[in-house]
């Protein structure tokens, strides 16, 4: 029933996933929580800028809040591959929404594959049922592309770190109860820590950090007053091998939030500048080893473009499915919008554009569970494709709708004002050119 009710859309015709039966499953639970709870409510999140926090619970409630995180710390355990099937489904229904999501299941990857257990068993199972809210914090107001010249600091202080710096466009900013942060640490062996100092995190809600020592302040408020290695033979100042990730709760003292910026899509969740004035982090919050935290957050952004192509495959697929109908309804000139070959090539591109991005996601996303060496470089094709196609296939779906494509009362503007940062937000398309050239030099 639930395969006969997905292909009665156009846009899932052309290529084959040849998905498991289990695969089919999240699938269709996906679809129809999209469909019926998505949906319907996604002009009204978009025009209100209202965070639906009630509605990610829900999805959590379905497995989409964990979708990685082992099934003993309340997650679904699930693959790449299967994360890929549920966020284009859930896209379908509110790209937003879903892309959200795979930014809060990246930041739960990250505190999985990374944190103590103590930390694995404190955080993991409240943000599978989102009772938690995650964000990432890697770009700053003069870091954006050039990830690895950040000048925020984290200094070694008695017990822990003292955070300062600014992070710019944090997506959950102010919202998010936790934020995983990436900072320069100094390279001595001052503080280190590992991931393995397990306890010492701060309780969500439950009163403050204790107060950082006086000593290390002047340190910390220099901000960037590093000896980081010059790693990664990148354009940035400091280079990647100076930096570590943290994970820094809400209500920290010295965490404040910038204004909600005002945006052309992904209205419905918040993003702002999230600033650090010496925030202290206790020793057991590092994630990794001091030092790996630009690798960490460039490992998990591998899967986290995978995601945001894949949101882009099912924004794509729902703009496809409006233009189909809609051009077999609307007539002019005596006869349906659909039966002019021009419209009927247009379909046949925008399907054949959708097909090429869904099997390129879903490739990437193989590579990813098998660790293969080409992974990086296939999410990567795989991002720059998918979201730049899947945009041309929105606007595409949109002229189809004539004027009505430009009315808010039909989803066609959304949804093009909604993949349009898919091209630029975690890791430009350039960026992306940049890290599938360097691997064809290397080759
Ligand atoms: P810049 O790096 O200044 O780039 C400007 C232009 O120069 C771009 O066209 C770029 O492609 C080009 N360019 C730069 N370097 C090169 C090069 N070497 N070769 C060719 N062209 C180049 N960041 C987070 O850390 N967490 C988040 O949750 C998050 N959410 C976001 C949500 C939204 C809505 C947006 C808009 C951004 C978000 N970002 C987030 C930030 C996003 O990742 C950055 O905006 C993006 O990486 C680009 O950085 P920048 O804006 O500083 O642009
Ligand atoms: N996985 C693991 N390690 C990686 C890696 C990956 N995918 N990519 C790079 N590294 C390692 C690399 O091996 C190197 O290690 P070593 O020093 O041991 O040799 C180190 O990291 C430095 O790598 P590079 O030399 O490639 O670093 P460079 O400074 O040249 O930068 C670049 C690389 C441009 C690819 C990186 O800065 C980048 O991805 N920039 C874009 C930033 C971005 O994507 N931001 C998204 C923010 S999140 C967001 O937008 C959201 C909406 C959530």
């Amino acid at each position: 029933a639930h395969s006969a009710r997905r292909f009665a859309s156009v846009s899932g015709w052309g290529a084959s996933l040849h998905l498991t039966p289990e695969q089919r499953d999240f699938q269709a639970l996906a679809s129809d929580f999209a469909r019926g709870r998505l949906e319907p409510h996604a002009a009204g999140w978009d025009a209100r800028g209202e965070f639906p926090v009630a509605a990610l619970r829900e999805a959590a409630g379905l497995g989409f809040g964990g979708v990685y995180t082992p099934e003993d710390l309340g997650g679904s355990g699930l693959s790449r591959a299967d994360g890929a099937v549920i966020f284009e489904a859930l896209a379908y229904g509110d790209v937003p929404f879903a892309a959200y999501l795979t930014i809060h299941n990246m930041v739960s990857g990250i505190i999985n594959r990374h944190g103590s257990e103590a930390v694995r068993s404190r955080y993991l199972p409240r943000l599978a049922s989102m009772e938690l809210l995650a964000a990432y914090c890697l770009t700053e107001p003069g870091s954006g592309s050039d990830a690895a010249a950040m000048r925020t600091v984290a200094t070694p202080a008695d017990g822990g770190w003292l955070i300062s710096g600014s992070k710019a466009f944090i997506s959950g900013g102010g919202v998010a109860d936790v934020y995983v942060v990436m900072a320069r640490t100094a390279t001595g062996d001052a503080g280190g820590g590992g991931g393995g100092a397990g306890g010492g995190g701060i309780e969500l809600g439950l009163g403050v950090p204790p107060p950082p020592p006086a000593a290390v302040s002047a340190a910390a408020a220099a901000g960037g007053g590093e000896s980081a290695k010059a790693g990664g033979g990148g354009g940035g100042k400091g280079g990647g091998g100076g930096i570590s990730a943290f994970i820094v709760e809400k209500g920290s003292p010295g965490l404040s939030f910038g204004p909600p910026e005002r945006k052309m899509g992904w209205r419905m969740q918040p993003t702002c500048a999230v600033s650090f004035d010496r925030v202290f982090v206790p020793s057991g919050q590092l994630l990794g080893r001091q030092g790996e935290g630009f690798k960490i957050a460039m490992a998990a952004l591998d899967g986290g473009r995978v995601n945001i192509a894949a949101c882009s495959v099912g924004g794509a697929a729902r703009a496809l499915d409006a233009a189909a109908a809609y051009a077999g309804e609307r007539s002019q000139f005596g006869q349906a919008v659909a039966s002019f070959q021009a419209s009927q090539f247009k379909l046949a591109d925008m399907a054949t554009r959708l097909a090429a991005s869904r099997l390129l996601v879903a490739s990437a996303a193989r590579a990813l569970d098998a660790a293969a060496p080409e992974a990086t470089t296939a999410a990567a094709m795989a991002k720059r494709f998918a979201t730049d196609e899947c945009f041309a296939v929105a606007l595409d779906a949109q002229q189809l709708l004539g004027g009505y494509g430009y009315l808010c009362d039909f989803p066609l503007e959304r949804i093009v004002r909604d993949l349009r940062v898919h091209s630029i937000l975690e890791g430009t398309n350039e960026v992306m050119r940049l890290v599938i050239s360097r691997q064809l030099q290397r080759a």
